[in-house]
């Protein structure tokens, strides 16, 4: 009797145990960013959340957090809150994960990509390549499910007093950089005087005057109007700055086969949109393709030319001459060079190797 009564009680506990996973689901998953919804990254992280939940049903439920909300303004903790499952789900980039993940520095490595004859197709080759795959590996050994690249965007310059055409011109300016040591080694090679502040910082800074100027994508300087207060911007697209889809590991696995791959899908759709978003009216050699892309998902854009938009909404655009950028280049190739110890002999030369390979 009482063997029986045991029996049943395991049974019991199994039952609950064993129960679909999906009863197991949570009611939302968070998912963190740092800008706003209305940036190209956050209507890609949007999208994914929208395709999740539209494909499983409503089961899966993806909330997006905009505004560093998630990391409380601390967007450089953004990967440890990911690992201890205060943060579910993320798009982040690549930059304030490498605090933690020196092997992301590499995206950041001054002109090292924006140095090849086509930026775009470089980093393509990176995101799709064997670099591509160690950078996933680095993220999944300290503790985050990797799941794929989307983009941000080439990072551009912007300040309130001139037109930047050379290293002399950012002599002593106060530029806004992300708390990350290649930025603060970067922008001072370069004569400037750089502060690290939080991206939840910048605007308010740069309308006081704390601050001259701040780098980022086109697809963050426009929706946040940064020309209400920057008047110049020099298009140099000294980094690429892909974002990454990652899960916690735990969470990750509390979802049965059949959503993980619903979720990886959703990842890639979403990405694609975001990469579209990043590229389109700013990549003068996609022959188009990124415009088509979007319109074929139903969402073209309203602007496809940003210099012009750019110009429209008073800024002064300077593009660079490649003698131009040269100079900058060449400010910075001590510290690239020491930099590439930090970021691993290995994975630079497997970039070096995938951007040669489509050149
Ligand atoms: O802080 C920034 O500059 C931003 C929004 O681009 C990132 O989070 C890397």
């Amino acid at each position: 009797m009482k063997k029986v009564m045991v029996l049943m009680l395991v049974a019991v506990c199994l039952s609950v145990f064993v129960s679909p996973a999906s009863a197991a689901y949570k009611d939302e998953y968070k998912l963190d960013i740092v800008p706003s919804l209305s940036t190209g990254w956050g209507m890609g992280a949007q999208y994914f959340a929208d395709l999740v939940k539209e494909r499983s049903e409503g089961k899966i439920n993806i909330k997006v957090y905009p505004n560093s909300q998630l990391t409380t303004g601390k967007q450089t903790n953004a990967f440890m809150l990911l690992r201890n499952g205060t943060i579910d789900f993320a798009c982040q980039s690549t930059i304030n994960y490498s605090p933690q993940i020196p092997e992301l520095n590499l995206f950041a490595l001054p002109f090292f990509i924006a140095g090849q004859p086509d930026r775009y197709k470089a980093l393509d080759a990176i995101t799709n390549g064997k670099a591509g795959k160690l950078v996933a590996k680095a993220i999944e050994d300290k503790g985050g499910k990797f799941l794929c690249f989307g983009e941000n965007g080439f990072r551009e310059l912007t300040n309130a007093k001139k037109e930047i055409h050379s290293p002399e011109d950012l002599q002593g300016l106060k530029m806004r950089v992300v708390g990350s040591p290649l930025f603060l080694d970067t922008f001072k090679a370069l004569g400037s005087n750089p502060i690290a502040m939080p991206w939840s910082d910048t605007m308010s800074a740069l309308q006081q005057g704390v601050i001259d100027g701040q780098e980022n994508p086109i697809n963050i300087i426009y929706p946040n109007k940064v020309y209400d207060y920057n008047k110049y911007i020099t298009n140099w697209h000294y980094m690429g700055d892909p974002t990454m889809f990652v899960v916690n590991p735990k969470v990750w696995e509390s979802f049965t086969p059949e959503d993980q791959e619903l979720i990886l899908k959703a990842a890639k759709d979403a990405a694609a949109y975001q990469i579209a978003l990043a590229r389109v009216g700013i990549d003068e050699n996609d022959g188009g393709k990124n415009l088509e892309y979007l319109k074929s998902i139903g969402k073209a854009p309203e602007i496809t030319n940003w210099n012009a938009e750019l110009e429209r909404v008073g800024m002064v655009v300077t593009n660079l001459t490649p003698e131009e950028t040269q100079k900058f280049v060449e400010l910075t190739k001590t510290l690239v060079d020491s930099w590439r110890k930090t970021i691993g002999e290995e994975l630079v030369k497997a970039a070096e190797e995938d951007m040669a390979a489509v050149k």
